[in-house]
């Protein structure tokens, strides 16, 4: 990462590649979360990579429901472990939730190499390596879940998630927050919070609301959950794109 510099004008853009070539090397991350990074690439080009206001505002409401969850879960792919670690650990803290590695390409290695690159990180308890519950409705190799977490969970946070299994944790009643910077991809549109915006943007400004609503009665949460607008914020998304007005 050094080899970057700060001033460049896509420093961000480069930052994020680099971190998932890396990932791809130390067989964290999937040779297509290569093609998913340059997919996420091109839409943030045409959201001006900068979190626009709708997101901010989906973020804000993600917080307000991690922090009234019963038992919120935050899910864990090769991109996110990739891109975001430390981030995810901060976050998980700030709202008291449980890390949950869960991938749509699973394999064990890749299981406890991002296991172990959260632990470097800073996180206690990683779950996912027991994998002894099953999302109903998906092919069983991709419904694998821990019994105690994602399964259990009333609030999951998937970012960057394929939109099979979006669409089924959706089904299982869950409150789904989804972090994806294409509008119109399956996961953000069943979303309950559909944030568009670059997840190495978004998960901090998440914990920094997150901190900030901490001790916020549950009326004020359920009051910015209750004004929070899906449908609003996927339409903001789809014409700060189309209109390349930046
Ligand atoms: O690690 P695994 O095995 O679980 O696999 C993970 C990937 C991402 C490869 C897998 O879930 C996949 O193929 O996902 P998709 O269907 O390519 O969807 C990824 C979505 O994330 C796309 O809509 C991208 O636009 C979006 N995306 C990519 N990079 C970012 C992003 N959204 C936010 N921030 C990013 N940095």
């Amino acid at each position: 990462e050094e080899e970057i510099p700060e001033d460049h004008p896509r420093y961000q853009d480069l930052l994020t590649r680099h971190r998932i070539e890396q990932g791809v090397e130390k067989g964290i991350t999937h040779l297509q979360g290569m093609h998913a990074e340059g997919r996420g690439s091109a839409f943030d080009y045409l959201l001006g990579e900068e979190t626009i206001p709708s997101a901010d505002e989906a973020e804000r409401a993600a917080a307000a429901h991690l922090l009234l969850a019963e038992h919120p879960v935050l899910s864990i792919n090769g991109n996110v472990a990739a891109l975001v670690p430390g981030e995810m650990v901060a976050l998980a803290e700030a709202v008291d939730a449980d890390l949950e590695v869960n991938l749509f390409n699973r394999t064990p290695e890749r299981i406890d190499a991002i296991a172990d690159h959260l632990r470097e990180h800073g996180a206690d308890d990683v779950k996912g390596l027991e994998a002894d519950a099953r999302i109903p409705n998906l092919e069983h190799k991709r419904a694998k879940v821990d019994a105690d977490g994602i399964y259990d969970a009333d609030v999951v946070l998937v970012p960057l998630e394929d939109g099979d299994r979006a669409e089924a944790l959706d089904e299982m009643g869950k409150t789904e927050i989804v972090i994806d910077l294409n509008p119109l991809s399956r996961s953000p549109q069943v979303a309950d919070v559909p944030i568009v915006d670059n997840i190495i943007r978004a998960v901090p400004n998440m914990t920094e609301h997150a901190q900030e609503l901490a001790d916020a009665d549950e009326s004020e949460l359920e009051a910015i959950i209750a004004d929070f607008d899906r449908e609003q914020a996927l339409e903001n998304a789809e014409e700060r794109i189309r209109s390349g007005d930046l």
